[in-house]
């Protein structure tokens, strides 16, 4: 083992990739669509909110009886037009817009991505739903994938 690997541990260790947190989809309807996954797939709603700063009305689901801190499935729909989500869908119709990854430590881990090349969209994290801090990794550095990382809040 270099040198190298043997130094990266310990930042390892305090800032990775925890889990698959979520797999957000843009929706243009999202009552009618939570109505979907419920009727067709049996899936409930565990939280809904409005977060005014990134422009969407949301709803996480998931499966009944899953057990806690598994993946679950976020509907975006636009609060307005000049909702990124409203820009998605304007682009390319609904779909699946990012795959969320829950991290351990959100600042160690950007940091150690922006010295390593990879572009953020934030200079700091931002409030994502329930009170989780969130950033995205630019979808030209991630294979075409927009790659959103979460920390949950502490008491969530
Ligand atoms: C754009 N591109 C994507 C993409 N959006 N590729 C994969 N997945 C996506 N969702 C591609 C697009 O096709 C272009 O490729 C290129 O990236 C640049 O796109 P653009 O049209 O010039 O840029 P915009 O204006 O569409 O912006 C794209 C970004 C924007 C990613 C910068 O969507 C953004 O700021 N997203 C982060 C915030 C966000 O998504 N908020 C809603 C979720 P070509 O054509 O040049 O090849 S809020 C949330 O998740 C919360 C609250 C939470 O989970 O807690």
């Amino acid at each position: 083992m270099s040198t190298e690997q043997v130094d990266a541990r310990p930042v390892l260790a305090s800032a990775r990739v925890t889990a698959i947190d979520h797999v957000g989809i843009a929706v243009a309807d999202l009552d009618a669509t939570i109505k979907w996954y419920h009727d067709h797939l049996g899936m409930i709603v565990l939280h809904e909110e409005v977060n005014e700063e990134q422009g969407v009305r949301e709803a996480m689901l998931s499966v009944r009886g899953s057990a806690v801190g598994s993946a679950q499935i976020q509907l975006m729909a636009p609060l307005d037009e000049t909702s990124t989500i409203a820009k998605f869908l304007d682009k390319r119709g609904p779909g699946l817009q990012q795959l969320a990854y829950r991290v351990s430590d959100i600042d160690a881990l950007t940091e150690r991505l922006r010295e390593q090349g990879v572009r953020l969209l934030y200079d700091e994290p931002r409030r994502g739903t329930a009170d989780s801090r969130i950033n995205f990794i630019h979808p030209k550095d991630a294979g075409g994938v927009l790659i959103e990382l979460v920390q949950p809040a502490t008491d969530h």
